[in-house]
């Protein structure tokens, strides 16, 4: 079956008018991106040409995909925005929920049980507003969503950093916070700053034990975590044409850790292979009408320079494997440099575990590959040093690999088969011996590395790599293991050496599956009751934000000057506090508390200006928001980086903080904040950061004239006697100020509904 087959034929037969619209206003030859977006713009046909990087421009995206542990604030918020049901067609995956331990039908039926009130309320507002339910072991969101929904040409938004995964199928699929979701789902206008555009040639092929992972791998190692920041990415290339579409959903997928807002691919053959094997023949049938307007105009992709606004060229002939990390994903390290660059810097030589997984790696191909690796140690006597465990990415890969014997290969090697869920990529790791916290290492196919992630043990030092790596490293149970060039050696002494892992794109016979784990919404949900039971710990009902009072803040505290890398995950940390997602108030209690306080080198340890003493980050804010004090949370460069999750948002709203002050900040946060009625500023100059002391006091002198394009000006008043009056900057567009004023922007479309 074919979901939304009219929707996405509705898309295709506006493409030609909306092309033709671009191309007169723009007058030069289109980016497949600017092709994209054009034909989405909410206003229909295009009149203006966008500044990129500059302009505020609304969009029409066709769909909404959210996850379990994001859905929950989005839909609470959808709940208060009076519509009887969801606009466009929207999808909720039960993935993030679930606890790797055991492995699958144990560890399922536990976190059926512990997550049952959440799991009962995600299917039952979906019914009643018509939104499409994975239920839980269906598989990871976005791998599901390339199986399903992602469609050439088409506009997606997602409650997930790594909606951009669907950039494999051709399409421009960016990660939101919950209620930027509401809106869309709402039927209003979603509003994006027009990008700047990066163009990516890829040359050669890839060959030996070099996948798409190493791609994205290098781009990571040359863009860092902040270059994409702002940014669209678009591949193209012989290189690109030759990347199947599981391996270019896995480019696009950590286009997220370089702070792209999206990547994305034309439409080719690889990706009427996929869609013809994941039963989409429609799909094709109706891109293929319109394929010249799928993939960026041949002029582009012939002078690159002229039309991106960065140019970077990758040989995938020459490309290594790579090994990036650990705590970061831009510290990229090639295979043959990784001893003597573990060695120089201490990290441990050990591979104690190697999973394979997340939504990066999870496709028939990427398990097919890294079986090809693990039969060979098998048929050589070998036994892995490391433990393994694998994530199959959907039920479908996981029903069709274990047909094809693929789950048998990892079997026979020990693997445990985790389920088709997130699993340790987000911390739902039950990792025996990790509350030791003992240094080590770890390899995984994941996308993301940060400290504590996946075992919660702030010392496990976490590389990602390619599932065929993975394998590789976890049989030698070496991080300098090379297998290009090492051999390794079984129980008699026999060595012998890898061969680079083979494995089919596609599944030969076909993908198979027997429950897919899909429930349809009600045709009329008007019937169903939403029940949050008032003393649940799992779900709370919203209240609304206050709204700002109109005048200057004065007087305000500092909660915390955080010092380096500040993650989502460091803000509101994952792992154990995913149960409380639904629930504003208890999750409250995770504020920064993984973050550094520049004054002590600690985390979770702030003066709390009332008594002088230390204390936990929300004791302390909950103190101050009980007397009625204002305070602001300071920060670094990339401030946010990671996860779409709005509670880093919500959670300072929440607690009573007004302002957020940093040298940068991630994309999808800063927006997260501003909808959530939070002042969003960045230092005019990045050495103000300095001027911050513990015991300073703040006044925003000239918020009452709050407007566009005009930086505000705070006063630290030092408790010297003295003051600097520092510039601020921020990127409010006036409906934005709006937001900021109505208390939350769903404070204002409540405003507009009544
Ligand atoms: C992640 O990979 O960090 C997550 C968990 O998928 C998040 C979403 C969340 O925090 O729920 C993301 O990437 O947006
Ligand atoms: Fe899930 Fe990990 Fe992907 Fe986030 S990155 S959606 S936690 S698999």
């Amino acid at each position: 079956m074919v979901f939304d087959i009219d929707m996405i034929k509705r898309v295709y037969a506006t493409y030609p008018e909306r092309i033709n619209a671009a191309r007169q206003v723009l007058n030069k030859p289109l980016t497949l991106t600017e092709k994209i977006l054009y034909a989405h713009l909410w206003d229909g046909n295009g009149t203006v040409a966008f500044e990129r990087g500059k302009s505020y421009v609304d969009f029409a995206p066709d769909r909404v995909a959210m996850q379990d542990a994001t859905a929950q604030m989005a839909l609470l918020q959808f709940m208060q925005a009076g519509k009887k049901r969801v606009a466009v067609p929207s999808t909720v995956h039960a993935d993030h929920l679930i606890q790797a331990r055991v492995g699958a039908s144990k560890d399922l039926q536990d976190s059926l049980n512990q997550n049952n009130e959440v799991f009962n309320f995600l299917s039952s507002i979906s019914n009643k507003y018509g939104i499409g339910f994975w239920k839980p072991g269906a598989g990871i969101i976005h791998q599901v969503v390339l199986e399903n929904y992602a469609f050439p040409g088409g506009m997606m938004i997602g409650t997930d950093s790594h909606t951009v995964n669907a950039g494999g199928l051709g399409m421009v699929a960016i990660g939101v916070g919950g209620a930027d979701a509401v809106d869309v789902m709402a039927g209003m206008a979603w509003e994006l700053k027009f990008p700047k555009l990066i163009g990516i040639k890829l040359t050669g092929k890839l060959n030996g034990w070099t996948s798409a992972k190493d791609v994205i791998l290098k781009v990571a190692d040359i863009l860092t975590v902040k270059g994409g920041t702002g940014c669209i990415v678009e591949y193209f290339g012989e290189g690109a044409e030759s990347l199947s579409c599981t391996g270019k959903g896995t480019i696009c997928n950590m286009g997220a850790e370089i702070g792209a807002t999206t990547s994305t691919f034309g439409y080719d053959d690889s990706m009427r292979r996929y869609l013809i094997a994941t039963g989409r023949q429609d799909v094709v049938d109706a891109a293929d009408v319109i394929a010249e307007h799928l993939t960026g105009d041949a002029e582009v992709y012939e002078n690159p320079k002229a039309y991106f606004d960065q140019i970077i060229e990758i040989n995938l002939s020459e490309l290594e494997p790579h090994i990036n990390g650990p705590f970061t994903p831009d510290r990229g390290t090639p295979v043959s440099k990784m001893r003597e660059e573990a060695e120089k810097n201490g990290w441990p030589m050990d591979v104690e575990w190697g999973l394979i997984g997340s939504c990066t790696n999870s496709s028939y191909e990427d398990l097919a590959r890294a079986a090809s690796v693990v039969k060979q140690a098998v048929a050589n006597g070998i036994t892995p040093k490391a433990e393994f465990g694998i994530n199959p990415g959907s039920e479908q890969v996981r029903f069709t690999a274990e047909r094809d014997g693929i789950l048998a290969d990892f079997e026979k090697m020990g693997t445990k088969v985790f389920t088709n869920a997130c699993g340790p990529c987000i911390g739902q790791w039950d990792r025996e011996g990790a509350e030791k916290q003992e240094k080590n290492t770890i390899v995984h196919s994941f996308n993301r590395n940060f400290s504590k992630r996946a075992d919660g043990n702030p010392n496990t030092h976490a590389f990602v790599t390619s599932p065929e790596m993975v394998a590789a490293l976890a049989i030698a149970g070496d991080l300098g293991f090379n297998p290009l060039t090492d051999t390794l050696t079984n129980a008699e002494g026999k060595s012998f050496k890898l061969t680079p892992p083979v494995g089919d794109e596609l599944p030969m016979k076909g993908f198979a599956v027997e429950d897919n784990g899909y429930q349809a919404p009600a045709a009329d949900g008007s019937a169903v009751n939403i029940i949050v039971a008032p003393d649940s710990q799992r779900l709370q009902l919203l209240e609304n934000f206050p709204v700002w009072n109109g005048k200057n803040i004065t007087d305000a505290k500092l909660l915390i000057k955080v010092k380096g890398k500040c993650t989502t995950d460091h803000i509101s940390m994952a792992g154990p506090w995913l149960k409380y997602r639904g629930h504003l108030d208890n999750i409250s209690n995770n504020l920064l508390i993984g973050a550094e306080n520049a004054f002590n080198g600690k985390a979770n340890e702030v003066k709390n200006q009332l008594t002088g003493s230390y204390g936990e980050v929300p004791a302390v804010q909950r103190a101050y928001k009980a007397v009625g004090i204002a305070s602001i949370v300071v920060g670094d460069h990339n401030y946010g980086e990671g996860s779409s999750r709005e509670h880093a948002a919500m959670e300072p709203r929440h607690l009573g903080v007004s302002a957020v002050i940093v040298k940068s900040f991630a994309r999808i946060h800063e927006t997260n904040l501003k909808k959530q009625g939070m002042l969003a500023l960045t230092f005019a100059n990045e050495a103000d950061y300095d001027k911050i002391h513990e015991n300073d006091l703040f006044d925003f002198i000239d918020l009452e004239s709050f407007a566009p394009e005009k930086p505000l000006t705070m006063r630290i008043r030092h408790d010297n006697g003295t003051h600097d009056d520092i510039m601020l900057n921020h990127t409010y567009n006036q409906s934005q100020i709006e937001w900021f004023k109505a208390g939350s922007a769903l404070n204002l479309i409540k405003l507009m509904e009544n």
